[in-house]
Order: C-alpha cells, then sequence, then structure tokens
C-alpha cells in the first residue's frame, strides 16, 4: 500500500511543481489520524487514497454510542486478584477448553510445531477472550472505534489510528465496513485482536487465502500463536511460579513495578529467593503481588508472564491465562488417559 502512495504521489508531482522531497513524503506517511470525522475523511483520501465522500458517509451511518463509553470507564482490571480470579477459572471455561483442545488438536499442535507457543496458552487465550468464540461482542465495529476516535478524549488519538486500521483492513479483506462486531473497543473475532493486530499478526492458518478470526477456529488459533511468537515467547521456559514463604523484605526488593520483569533469575536467586520452576539464570523475573481478600500473594513472573500482558496490558490477566492454562492442560491430559482406558477396556 504504501508503494502504491508514493507512485501516486510521484505521479501527481509530475504535472505540479513543486516535486515532493522524499522527506515531504515521509512526513505525509508520518501524519497522524485526526480525531474528528471530518477531518479523518480528508485524512483518509490523502493518506490512503479513499473516496472521501465513501469514508465520510461510513462514519455518517456509525453510531455514537453512550453504552461504548459506560463500558470504557469500568473495565475488569478495576477489581481485586480475588474478584478478577473467579471470573475466568470457572469449571465450565477449563472443561470447555479441553474439549476446545481436543476438537482441534492436529491445527493446535501445528500452530505449537511452527510458532514455538504450547497450545495450552493459544487455548487459554481464546477462552478467557471470549468463551473460546461463543462470546465475540455485539457492538458493530466501526461503532466502536469511531465512538472512541471522536468522542472519548483520553484515549481518542490510539483509537484514530486504530479506526485508520480498520478502513485500512476492510479495504483488505473484502469486508463491508459495517459487516463486523465485536467488543465495545472494537476487538475482533475469537482472539478479539483490535484492527492494527489484525493487520500485523493474524495468518490465514488454513491456507484458504482469506484470514477469518471470526469462523474460522485454524486462523484463530495460528493468529494467537502468530501474536505470542511474534512477542518473543521462550518454548519450555516458565510463567510464573508462587512463592508462598517470601520474606517480606525480599518481596518489596525485587517488587515490578512495571509490567516488564526489571530483574534477572540470577538476581533474584542469589538473593535467597528459591525457585522450583527452573529457568535459565538470565531469564528476567520480577516479584509481582496479587490481592487477596485479607491477604497478598507474591509471584515470581518470567519473560513469558511478560509476553502474556502484551496480549492485554495487566498483571491480573497474565495470570488469569497462565492459571486458565495449566488446569485446562491437566484436565484435556486426564481426558486423554480417560479415553486411552476405555478404548483399551473395550478391546
Ligand atoms: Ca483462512
Amino acid at each position: 500500500m504504501i508503494n502504491k502512495i508514493i507512485t501516486l504521489t510521484l505521479t501527481s508531482a509530475l504535472f505540479a511543481a513543486p516535486m515532493l522531497s522524499n522527506e515531504a513524503i515521509a512526513k505525509e506517511q508520518a501524519k497522524k489520524a485526526p480525531t474528528n470525522a471530518k477531518d479523518f475523511a480528508v485524512f483518509m483520501a490523502e493518506k490512503h487514497g479513499f473516496t472521501q465522500d465513501y469514508v465520510a458517509q461510513a462514519l455518517n451511518k456509525a453510531e455514537k454510542r453512550q453504552s461504548i463509553l459506560d463500558a470504557m470507564s469500568r473495565p475488569a482490571e478495576g477489581k481485586d486478584w480475588y474478584e478478577y480470579r473467579p471470573i475466568f477459572l470457572t469449571d465450565k471455561r477449563i472443561k470447555q477448553g479441553a474439549e476446545f483442545w481436543h476438537k482441534h488438536k492436529e491445527t493446535l499442535a501445528r500452530a505449537e510445531e511452527v510458532s514455538q507457543v504450547p497450545a495450552e496458552v493459544i487455548v487459554a487465550i481464546i477462552g478467557v477472550e471470549t468463551f473460546y468464540g461463543r462470546i465475540q461482542g455485539t457492538f458493530p465495529v466501526i461503532d466502536a472505534i469511531s465512538t472512541l476516535a471522536f468522542h472519548y478524549p483520553k484515549r481518542s488519538k490510539f483509537f484514530a489510528s486504530e479506526l485508520e486500521q480498520y478502513f485500512i483492513l476492510a479495504r483488505e479483506q473484502g469486508w463491508m465496513l459495517d459487516h463486523h462486531k465485536g467488543s465495545y473497543a472494537g476487538a475482533m473475532g475469537m482472539g478479539q485482536f483490535i484492527p492494527s493486530s489484525y493487520r500485523h499478526y493474524a495468518v490465514d492458518f488454513d491456507g484458504d487465502k482469506k484470514i477469518n478470526l471470526f469462523e474460522n477456529p485454524q486462523d484463530a488459533i495460528g493468529s494467537v500463536a502468530n501474536y505470542f511468537n511474534k512477542h518473543k515467547w521462550i518454548l519450555d521456559e516458565p510463567v510464573a511460579e508462587f512463592l508462598p514463604q517470601l520474606d517480606s523484605k525480599l518481596a518489596m526488593q525485587y517488587r515490578n513495578k512495571k509490567l516488564k520483569p526489571q530483574f534477572t533469575v540470577d538476581q533474584l536467586t542469589n538473593a535467597g529467593i528459591k525457585l522450583q520452576s527452573a529457568p535459565s539464570k538470565d531469564t528476567k523475573a520480577g516479584i509481582y503481588k496479587f490481592q487477596q481478600k485479607d491477604s497478598v500473594d507474591n509471584w515470581v513472573g518470567y519473560h513469558n508472564f511478560y509476553v502474556i500482558t502484551r496480549y492485554n496490558r495487566s498483571p491480573m490477566y497474565a495470570m488469569a491465562v497462565h492459571q486458565l492454562s495449566q488446569e485446562i492442560k491437566a484436565t484435556y491430559q486426564k481426558m486423554q488417559a480417560d479415553k486411552a482406558v476405555t478404548s483399551e477396556s473395550a478391546k
């Protein structure tokens, strides 16, 4: 697409002096999407070659929804861990995760092989995001993203950029702009990809030349795996470890204030923190606290813990995904063992 715009710019420049310098073209490319509909339509026409009328009409048809603005002001991350965990760690979500794994075991094995990301993490993400594709959101994506781009000043620049990506994505995939539904924040499909992630990380994993994260579990599985691969998941490295006996001084000293682990396994073990999960000694690590009703749980989060927060920037999210992945894996393995016993006894 970039090539096409540059070609167009150069062609028109032949007829209109002065010719645009490379610097001017780069400046044009770097322009940020405006946060009002009128300027946005002009911008999309100039930067991406859409017809201004087409963009203006699509935005005019899109509905500003107060329910979206309301939802933005009460995210699940406002809860404490002891309230947050039970939302995701339910028997139903664990059992259906094992069933999803069984149903798509060939695809998951292939995704593991290609992306070096374990099946249980891929399944847990799809489980947390949409209950294995069942709950993908009810807001027209164009309504959600345009509402936030034009009427939510706190994040308007971010969502204007996502709106820009959404128009391009729809053109690339041949979608009607008002066709797809998603979350109140414009996340789409079984893995809830925002438009920029859809464009950069989603893959066609069944070879039909389309990338359908809404209805095609193979594409969804391959895309979640690819997202984690591109965000540098390290296979066979641990995610996190509960430290029930951690000395409170050490907990303070190695507490991670940011999402990214600021210490190394070496530093932690040299300080006397005993780790069972045997990561490599230069693996990044930090202590994260999780609020229980009357106490605090300390966990060490490793590099892979941080990778999960690249999907959703919250330690509680990463911990829920991690714990769910472990529960699903245990249930899936038990299910396979039970099946083996059943088929053996049927002989
Ligand atoms: Ca496909």
